[in-house]
């Protein structure tokens, strides 16, 4: 038994050090760290940056970006309780990622940058009135 015990053990040792050789190297900034956007989905239904501008997003692709979004009610909210949410539809079905229901306060969400193009970054729950003109372009360059 006290064998038997022992192999597992460093069985478990060299998985761990095994699974530590293919973590990349951390950053300064901690693993995979990049930058984080922030944006507000507002309480009269509308996109914005903190500092009020109304976009776009601008991305780089392959780029790993976290966005952190705060939002507020805006008259109207879904069954689950969200709020709003952040979906790209061209991006979507590939990369759930991109469609992510927003609830009340702050959220954090990291995703990848797709290739380069144009996108719109929709509300697609009904959020209230100026809900169907909820959107912010996003720009993502090579
Ligand atoms: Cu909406």
């Amino acid at each position: 038994m006290r064998k038997h015990r022992k192999v597992m053990v460093s069985m478990a040792i060299a998985a761990a050090a095994i699974g530590y050789r293919l973590v990349p190297k951390a950053s300064a900034e901690g693993p995979g760290a990049g930058r984080t956007i922030e944006l507000i989905a507002d309480k009269d239904n509308r996109w914005r940056f903190p500092d009020g501008q109304k976009g776009p997003v601008t991305l780089k692709s392959g780029e790993v970006v976290k966005f952190k979004i705060t939002s507020y009610f805006g008259g109207e909210k879904a069954k689950d309780g969200a709020l709003h949410s952040f979906v790209v539809r061209k991006l979507r079905d590939n990369d759930p990622s991109w469609s992510v229901r927003l609830k009340d306060g702050v959220q954090e969400f990291t995703v990848t940058a797709p290739k380069p193009g144009n996108y719109l970054i929709e509300c697609t729950v009904e959020c209230g009135k100026g809900h169907d003109d909820m959107n912010i372009k996003m720009v993502v360059t090579k």
